[in-house]
């Protein structure tokens, strides 16, 4: 295809812009479909890729009621790592690292994969010990991962204040050498192009308002822009989760809250890895064109306002300034914030439901971004098997009545 050449990259980038081909159809709506997605954010995206791409399932429709990536694809602060305690969680997120290992090979797409290394910090005696659990079960799961003293946390980020003079002196951290940060839009982009070369129709600017229903089965999707029929419909709609199971007549264990980030003007390199801590709140890494890139735990409040408060953003902005004092002149761009969608166990929903033919994938709460590649992939299998793929099978609904959570709490990046 010309338009993916590197013939066709030089002519477009001398056309001063104009008459580029457009990366995705736009299509009309057919009245049927085998497969319907909810949602076109990342995971929604790559859940068409892999039916259509890996399942031989293509026709499919991915219904969006803005534009692709529009949601907390394009809202959040992109850090990628697999460093969670418990296997199950562990295998998943693992799972997507190594995807996203290979990916913008797979989608001929340069998502922007920078393994630049992720660090947690350490602040009390017990974050040490609860790193040293967490350090061990993921190296147990051959999942790189190292503990850091302070004198090696001080050679990599040598801006960090690692003095005892802090509130809450660092004490040590983990360290995943393969964790980084990608570019957020290109994965929706990249998914989004690959995924209508294969067929998928990429619906933007439609709402689903209803799900249809008929004798305990799913029959398709009311939208604004008419019925769509489908014998499977798979919802991964984030934040929005809980009002679409609504539509459905279920009520799923989720509460959806803003997350907020902030970005700050773009300064020359000064930190080429991702610093979090959860103790105090606040985590940064820079992007590539110089901006700090910093979040925050959620608000504490139950909302769909892509807002957020101003006493978290005080919180954060003072929890960076005391790790990193030299950041206390850098003047802050932008903020805004996403609708998470957060589950009791800190960890996501793959799952069939008591209507057949639907299935949720949500509740990755502040942490979906590293997923994308691996909840897609693990998703479309569920979709075209009928049936759970093994890495998803623990994320069932099931658990929340069983009691066999898996709570990751701990290894989260972000407090919620
Ligand atoms: P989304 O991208 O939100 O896509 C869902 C789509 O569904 C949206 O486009 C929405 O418009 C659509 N939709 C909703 N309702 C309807 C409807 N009725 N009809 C049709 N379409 C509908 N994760 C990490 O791993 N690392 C991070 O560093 C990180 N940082 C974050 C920072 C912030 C500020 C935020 C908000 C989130 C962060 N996350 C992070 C979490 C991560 O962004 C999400 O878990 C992930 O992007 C979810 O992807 P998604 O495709 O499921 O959702
Ligand atoms: O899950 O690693 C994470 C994360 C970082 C920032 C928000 N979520």
């Amino acid at each position: 295809m010309e338009k993916h050449s590197g013939f066709g990259l030089i002519r477009h980038g001398l056309s001063h812009h104009e008459h580029w081909p457009r990366m995705w159809r736009n299509p009309e709506p057919k009245p049927r479909y085998d497969v319907i997605i909810v949602g076109g954010g990342g995971h929604g995206l790559a859940t068409a890729y892999y039916l259509a791409k890996e399942f031989g399932v293509r026709d499919v429709a991915v219904v969006e009621r803005g534009w692709l990536g529009g949601g907390n694809t394009a809202r959040n602060t992109t850090i990628v790592r697999s460093n969670y305690l418990w296997d199950e969680a562990a295998w998943l997120y693992e799972h997507s690292l190594k995807l996203w290992e290979t990916l913008s090979q797979e989608l001929n797409y340069n998502v922007m994969f920078s393994q630049r290394g992720v660090m947690n910090l350490g602040h009390t005696l017990q974050d040490m010990r609860d790193i040293e659990r967490r350090v061990r079960a993921n190296r147990l799961n051959g999942i790189d991962g190292e503990v850091l003293d302070v004198a090696r946390i001080r050679e990599i980020v040598p801006l960090l204040d690692c003095s005892c003079r802090t509130r809450y002196p660092i004490l040590g951290a983990s360290w995943q050498p393969r964790g980084g940060v990608a570019r957020h839009d290109a994965v929706a982009w990249g998914y989004a192009r690959a995924a209508d070369a294969l067929g998928v129709d990429l619906l933007q600017q439609t709402e689903v308002t209803g799900i249809r229903r008929s004798m305990g089965r799913v029959q398709g999707v009311e939208t604004t822009r008419g019925f769509l029929a489908a014998d499977t419909v798979g919802v991964v709609a984030a934040g929005h989760a809980g009002v679409i199971a609504k539509m459905a007549g279920l009520r799923l264990p989720i509460e959806s809250h803003p997350l907020q980030a902030l970005v700050s003007e773009p300064l020359k390199p000064v930190l080429d890895t991702v610093v979090m801590s959860n103790a105090v709140h606040g985590y940064i890494s820079q992007s590539d064109k110089g901006d700090l890139v910093i979040g925050a735990g959620i608000d504490g409040y139950n909302g769909y306002g892509q807002r957020g408060s101003y006493p978290t953003i005080e919180h954060t902005l003072q929890a960076i300034v005391e790790l990193f004092p030299s950041f206390s002149r850098v003047r802050m761009n932008r903020q805004w914030a996403g609708i998470v969608d957060t589950s009791p166990d800190a960890c996501p929903i793959l799952s069939a439901t008591p209507v057949g033919g639907l299935f949720f994938n949500c509740g990755w709460g502040t942490g979906g971004f590293k997923a994308t590649p691996g909840s897609g992939h693990v998703f479309a299998a569920t979709l075209a098997a009928g049936k759970a793929h093994p890495l998803a099978a623990p994320f069932s609904l099931e658990r929340f009545v069983s009691g066999r959570l898996i709570d990751e709490h701990g290894a989260a990046g972000v407090a919620h």
